[in-house]
């Protein structure tokens, strides 16, 4: 898949200023410097007349006595807060998970089926497809809450004079994650995601997809035209035929050069943290032509 060593970024950037809003059950990152460099300043003189100071701190001392500066971080987040996979244990429905583990599989403490450590040790690493719809329809991005039905797929294909098969993985690009920044509201992008129909399940199952990403909040289309289901997509490919989904991915370099050279294929690194238990995974994607 790689001719010419032109590699795209498809991660979006973890900070707080993210898609999420305070209120909601995903947050946006918080990001918090444990040791940073003020504390050279301070610390250095502090700490050597500090009677309370424990290992840590003493270690600390001989840091800030010596040459040698340094800087800590950590960050608080949902694992969903920005560009991610999600694990096959992510969703289900009737109490049963993908491969017929039962819901209670998913405790407090972890996944105990399908979670995202159980992805095979190699990572995710594929052919990659781009399917640019945005593109195909002459347009900045497909119109907000719209679903994307396999035919206009098929269409792109065509158009793209590019073929899905198994086990690739298929970038979906709807022009939606550049609304983000001119919408500079993470509620309105999120409530307004266009993406796939449901009905793209089966144009994906024919193909044997091993997974689905977008540059939109959950795959599928915001309008949802199954009665009484919410992200029906997810249901059909995550828990029925364990396809993983990526998203919040920007498309937006990748797609740019695909349209300038034609080609629409490429290599896709995209390994998943190896969190133990969890039901999806932070990644920074990797295209590759
Ligand atoms: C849910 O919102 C439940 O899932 P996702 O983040 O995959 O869209």
């Amino acid at each position: 898949m790689v001719r010419e060593g032109k590699v795209f970024p498809l991660g979006v950037n973890f900070e707080a200023n993210g898609v999420w809003p305070g209120n909601f059950f995903r947050r946006n990152p918080i990001h918090v410097m444990t040791v940073d460099g003020g504390d050279s300043a301070t610390l250095a003189a502090a700490l050597q007349g500090w009677d309370r100071a424990g290992p840590t701190d003493q270690m600390l001392g001989e840091y800030y006595r010596s040459l040698t500066r340094f800087a800590d971080d950590m960050i608080v987040m949902p694992l969903q807060a920005a560009t991610q996979w999600d694990a096959l244990s992510h969703v289900w429905y009737e109490d049963l998970l993908y491969n017929g583990f039962p819901a209670s599989a998913v405790t407090s403490l972890g996944a105990t089926k399908n979670s995202i450590d159980r992805v095979d040790v190699k990572g995710i690493v594929s052919r990659a497809v781009l399917l640019d719809v945005a593109r195909h329809r002459g347009r900045d991005h497909v119109e907000p809450n719209e679903g994307i039905e396999p035919a206009e797929l098929d269409a792109i294909c065509s158009r793209q004079q590019v073929e899905v098969g198994a086990g690739d993985i298929v970038l979906i690009r709807t022009g939606w994650w550049s609304r983000f920044a001119e919408l500079g509201d993470g509620t309105a992008w999120r409530a307004g995601c266009p993406g796939l129909s449901w009905k793209a399940a089966e144009w994906l199952y024919r193909r044997e997809v091993a997974a689905v990403a977008a540059d939109n909040v959950a795959v599928e289309a915001g309008r949802r035209d199954v009665d009484g289901v919410q992200l029906p997509l997810h249901l059909l490919c995550l828990r029925d035929m364990g396809m993983m989904f990526g998203e919040i991915w920007n498309l937006e370099s990748l797609a740019a050069d695909c349209a300038l050279d034609g080609i629409y294929e490429m290599q896709l690194v995209a390994p998943p943290l190896r969190v133990t238990g969890a039901v999806g995974s932070p990644i920074n994607p990797i295209a590759m032509k």
